[in-house]
């Protein structure tokens, strides 16, 4: 039988941003309880919930200073049990954000290891500066590995003369898991998290734990930012190992456990062999290759360029085949880190909007594996619009901005990118009703509320029929209806064809026709080169008519003829 989460679809939800109950500008646990109607009317199997531990939130919560204790601007352990009760009283389960690769520099184990003759001493990684260089001084750092935020990834401790390691923040120093004591506390830790009632784990950056030993300079000219090297930094020998301990430790198989591993640059066969239900390490993977092709090969996301539809074809094509026998696929255009998608891929524009955000879900929706909604990608929210640094918060895009000025950049282009690429326009607060904080809360919101919230919100979207939230509705239908959706082959159709997007899914008798006009100008359907319509029926459309000719940003889904 087909494991539990072939048929699910995940919500995420990034609490800061949900739903206030307090009216303190933050939303929190409360307010996430207060709407879980909402996510079972919509049909969501699974709520992965970005963390609300204990933190000094200078990553969002991605620092997290306790594990086991829930952060009093979130709520309380009570309040996290009630929306664990809630959930499981509407059928659905509770995906916790699991942070291991790093923890807060407030976290007690981190102070502890402060201290060189503490035994935590090792539970970190603290070098002492590179020889022949004075401990502090430009260039002095173990070595030439970068944070992913930005500048050195080495932060020097004037008080023991050496240096910690952080990928991210300077506040999120990386835990050693060479350490076979960190390694049990953590499976000691996510055990208790399970005896609460949490159903797994999205696990964060979970395939940068091994690190090749000892840690040395990447391959570049000392001083110079190292590329993530895989083997070096990510994906390092022990990254199977690790999972497997993990995985046994904390019982995920055993107990069917959902676990999805954030995995960056790792490629197909790295993902299928994490994946592969026969290794027992993770139930599926959440990648970025596709989320990488606007951005110029091998740079950083702010080196911009267009996405060229080919290629992204190309490329969720090669997940969809490589997991095909072995290994299972993560369906995502959206998370807390990136843009909307309905800004980035499709046009948001009034005109265009609903439908190209339509086309968008249809066409990841109906591959196989299983499909993320970040919230507010039901309703097509779009991308912030934020013109100033000031309405910036994000710790990347404020790092960023200063990093980039610093060089030389003109503010004007720092902007535009961030306008483009900032992680915060994902995170403006969910768009209830039409009201002055769109009901996210009733007091002045940490971040901005987009003005768009007028006419996009849920109330709007509920009393609408065509909207793009009635569209998610039919389309997690089909997959809960329909096993040629969940198990079906693929096969992508037109590959080279630069607007339309074309697949079918086959599986036995059954046959799905899934066709999509990811762009603004009228598209003729080429139909000797798609199988017949004779007979087939329409499943699911962006628009009305069954003409020959597909609108701008028009999708539809046929079930074909045997
Ligand atoms: O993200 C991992 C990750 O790769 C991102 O930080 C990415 O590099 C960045 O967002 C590019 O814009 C996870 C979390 O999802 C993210 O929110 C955290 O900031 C990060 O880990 C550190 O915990
Ligand atoms: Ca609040």
């Amino acid at each position: 039988m087909a494991p539990w989460w072939h048929s699910a679809v995940v919500y995420q939800i990034y609490p800061r941003s949900f739903a206030d109950s307090n009216a303190d500008g933050i939303g929190d646990l409360r307010g996430v309880t207060a709407h879980l109607d909402y996510l079972a009317d919509l049909g969501i199997d699974v709520v992965w919930l970005s963390p609300v531990y204990r933190s000094p939130m200078e990553d969002n919560g991605y620092d997290i200073a306790d594990y086991t204790d829930v952060d009093p601007m979130f709520g309380s352990l009570a309040d996290l049990d009630e929306l664990i009760a809630g959930l499981h009283a509407r059928g659905m389960k509770l995906v916790m954000d699991l942070v291991v690769n790093h923890t807060s520099d407030q976290h007690r184990w981190f102070q502890e290891s402060r201290d060189p003759s503490s035994p935590k001493r090792d539970w970190y990684f603290w070098r002492p500066a590179r020889p022949g260089f004075e401990p502090g001084s430009p260039g002095a750092e173990p070595t030439n590995w970068a944070s992913f935020f930005g500048g050195r990834g080495w932060e020097y401790d004037d008080a023991s003369g050496e240096y910690y390691l952080h990928l991210f923040a300077p506040g999120q120093p990386d835990l050693n898991w060479e350490n076979p004591e960190v390694r049990s506390a953590v499976y000691e830790m996510m055990r208790w998290w399970v005896d609460r009632g949490v159903d797994g784990f999205r696990m964060d950056v979970i395939n940068l734990i091994s690190k090749t030993m000892p840690l040395t300079d990447g391959a570049v000219a000392p001083g110079d930012d190292v590329s993530y090297e895989v083997g070096l930094v990510v994906n390092g020998p022990r990254m199977h190992e690790f999972l497997k301990e993990m995985n046994r430790e904390v019982g995920l198989t055993d107990r069917s456990l959902f676990s999805v591993g954030e995995m960056v640059m790792v490629d197909v066969d790295q993902a299928r062999d994490y994946t592969d239900a026969a290794a027992n390490e993770l139930t599926m993977v959440f990648t970025f290759e596709h989320m990488m092709l606007d951005q110029e090969p091998g740079q950083l996301k702010w080196n911009h360029r267009p996405l060229h539809l080919p290629e992204l074809k190309r490329t969720l094509t090669a997940w969809q085949d490589g997991l095909a026998e072995r290994g299972w696929n993560s369906l995502f255009l959206e998370n807390h880190d990136v843009p909307r998608s309905v800004s980035r891929f499709g046009d948001d524009s009034p005109q265009h909007r609903v439908a190209s955000a339509k086309s968008l879900a249809t066409v990841l929706h109906l591959l196989r594996g299983t499909p993320y909604i970040y919230q507010g990608q039901e309703l097509g929210m779009t991308n912030a619009g934020f013109t100033s640094i000031e309405q910036y918060d994000d710790i990347e895009s404020r790092q960023f901005y200063l990093l980039a000025t610093q060089a030389g950049m003109d503010a004007e282009q720092a902007l535009g990118l961030l306008a483009l690429k900032s992680r915060d326009n994902a995170r403006t607060p969910m768009q209830w009703d039409a009201s002055p904080q769109a009901g996210f809360s009733a007091a002045t919101p940490w971040l901005a509320v987009n003005p768009n919230h007028t006419w996009i919100n849920v109330e709007a979207a509920t009393a609408d029929p065509d909207s793009v939230l009635h569209h998610y509705r039919r389309l997690i239908a089909l997959r809960h209806e329909l096993e040629v959706v969940r198990e079906g082959r693929f096969d992508l159709l037109l590959p080279a064809d630069e607007t339309l997007f074309a697949y079918t899914r086959s599986l036995g008798a059954d046959r799905l026709l899934v066709v999509a006009n990811l762009g603004g100008d009228e598209r003729g359907l080429p139909l000797g080169e798609l199988p017949s319509l004779v007979g087939a029926t329409l499943l699911l459309g962006t628009h009305d008519a069954d003409r020959p000719v597909l609108a701008a940003w028009e999708s539809r889904v046929y079930a074909l003829q045997r």
